[in-house]
């Protein structure tokens, strides 16, 4: 049995990976309307790992027999000066996020929910990754600046990032 206070902080954490999942789509639809195929591939794949973040927080709460509640979700921001933008977004939206977490699991230890927290954690390393990556990205975007060029490599080869993707090379280095 989940206690009521970890039920409605894990339907907390439900709606917001769905809005993740939301903000992400928003942000693809506009790379893809700006020529922007690379990073429109990278969003798409960001928005399906977070609704598969969504759906094992749904799948944990149905095996404890809890209560979960599928959320409304705010329209999405889908206007977008230029790519820069898409990324301090996606940063700033991560950083959210891992706050989030962070509460999430202070909750589960304050009503002494271990296997809860224990099944977290997984969250907690996935977070990670997701916030050291929009990091990688935000410090290339600095680097590159206005270089054409440079941005043409940067769409071609986003569309091949994904966290884990980036988790295998940082080890690998
Ligand atoms: Fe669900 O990990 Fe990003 O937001």
């Amino acid at each position: 049995m989940l206690s009521p206070k970890v039920e409605t902080a894990l339907n907390q954490q439900i709606k917001m990976e769905g809005s993740s999942s939301n903000f992400y789509l928003s942000m693809a639809v506009w790379a893809e309307q700006n020529g922007y195929a690379g990073v429109s591939e990278f969003l798409y794949k960001h928005s399906d790992e977070e609704r598969f973040h969504m759906l094992k927080l749904i799948k944990y709460m149905n095996e404890r027999d809890g209560n979960v509640v599928i959320p409304s979700f705010e329209q999405p921001k889908s206007d977008f000066s230029r790519v820069t933008e898409l990324f301090e977004e996606l940063y700033s939206h991560e950083t959210a996020v891992t706050r989030s977490i962070g509460e999430l699991v202070g909750v589960c230890l304050d009503e002494k929910d271990f296997t809860t927290h224990n099944f977290l954690q997984w969250y907690v390393s996935e977070q990670l990754e997701e916030e050291a990556l929009a990091k990688t990205i935000m410090d290339k975007i600095k680097l590159m600046g206005d270089d054409q060029s440079a941005w043409y490599h940067f769409d071609r080869d986003i569309a091949n990032l994904t966290v884990t993707s980036a988790a295998d090379s940082a080890q690998t280095n």
